[in-house]
């Protein structure tokens, strides 16, 4: 692990363009549940076909507005932790020597922004911003907790999560900026995801075709793990701050 780490570094410190992709891993040691593990994800006691699908929400308001309103306020009470803050702390010092660093993250909780990382793209949207089924006018000022499941929208229509559902269209921006940096970059790093929810799953290929050296840091193998240059196993919030501290090395 350590030859990998001092590889990766090498790699971030010759970089003019890196991407990382974030996902669900990221956040654990904050306290925030995955989806997919198999004791505590969400997916283990909920069926994502009754919560994250524009469907569910039109058979079931009340439940839906309830979940999200419930994770809303949960993440609202969890910290960043030492994985999100190397993040922030790598940006900061590569973007002082000149690169570009972008982070496409599938999470909807925030944390990045918290830890003073600048460039995100949020690109499976965020729990913090609701907007209206009518008009899509949106808010991240709605009372906590909301005062009625589903709540009502001064439009007339009703608040829903500023989330993207399966099979609902990532926003354009977002996509554009991710597919921008993309194909620039010369360093990509997958964190804490499992690499099964699409377009995002593609973006590691998609890298790799760019010429970007690819790194995995995940506790547990992946469906990708072949396809990456370089794979670290273990917890974000351990090797992050480990491969920022190489970076800084002299
Ligand atoms: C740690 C750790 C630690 C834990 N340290 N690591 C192509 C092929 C097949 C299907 C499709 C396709 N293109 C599109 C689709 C359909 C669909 C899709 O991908 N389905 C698959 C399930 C097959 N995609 C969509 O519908 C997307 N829309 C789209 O593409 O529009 C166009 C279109 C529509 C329809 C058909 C075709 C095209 C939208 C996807 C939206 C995903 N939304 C969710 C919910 C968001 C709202 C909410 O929060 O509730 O986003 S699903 C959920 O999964 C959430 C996550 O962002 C996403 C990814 O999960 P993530 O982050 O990877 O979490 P986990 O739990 O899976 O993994 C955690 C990982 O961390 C694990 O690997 C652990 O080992 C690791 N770990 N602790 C390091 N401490």
């Amino acid at each position: 692990m350590e030859q990998s780490l001092e590889q990766s570094a090498a790699w971030l410190k010759d970089a003019r363009h890196v991407v990382v992709l974030t996902g669900a891993g990221i956040s654990a040691e904050s306290g925030i549940p995955t989806f997919r593990d198999a004791m505590e994800g969400y997916w283990s006691k909920y069926d994502p076909e009754e919560l994250a699908t524009p469907e569910a929400f039109e058979r079931n308001p009340e439940l839906v507005s309830r979940w999200y309103d419930e994770r809303r306020q949960k993440v609202l009470g969890c910290e960043p932790n030492a994985g999100h803050r190397a993040l922030a702390e790598l940006e900061s010092y590569l973007t002082a020597r000149g690169a570009e660093f972008v982070i496409l993250t599938q999470n909807v909780d925030g944390l990045h922004v918290r830890a003073g990382s600048q460039n995100v793209v949020e690109v499976h949207g965020s729990l913090l911003r609701w907007r209206s089924t009518r008009s899509g006018m949106e808010s991240t000022e709605l009372p906590m907790p909301l005062p009625s499941h589903p709540y009502p929208a001064p439009d007339g229509g009703l608040w829903r999560p500023g989330v993207v559902w399966f099979g609902e269209n990532l926003p354009e921006e977002a996509v554009e900026r991710a597919h921008a940096a993309i194909l620039q970059c010369d360093v990509f790093i997958s964190v804490g995801t499992s690499g099964l929810v699409y377009p995002a799953a593609g973006w590691p290929a998609a890298a790799k075709r760019s010429g970007a050296a690819t790194i995995e840091i995940n506790r547990d193998v992946t469906p990708l793990s072949p396809m990456f240059d370089l794979v670290i196993r273990g917890s974000a919030g351990q090797l992050l701050p480990a491969l920022v501290r190489k970076v800084e090395q002299p």
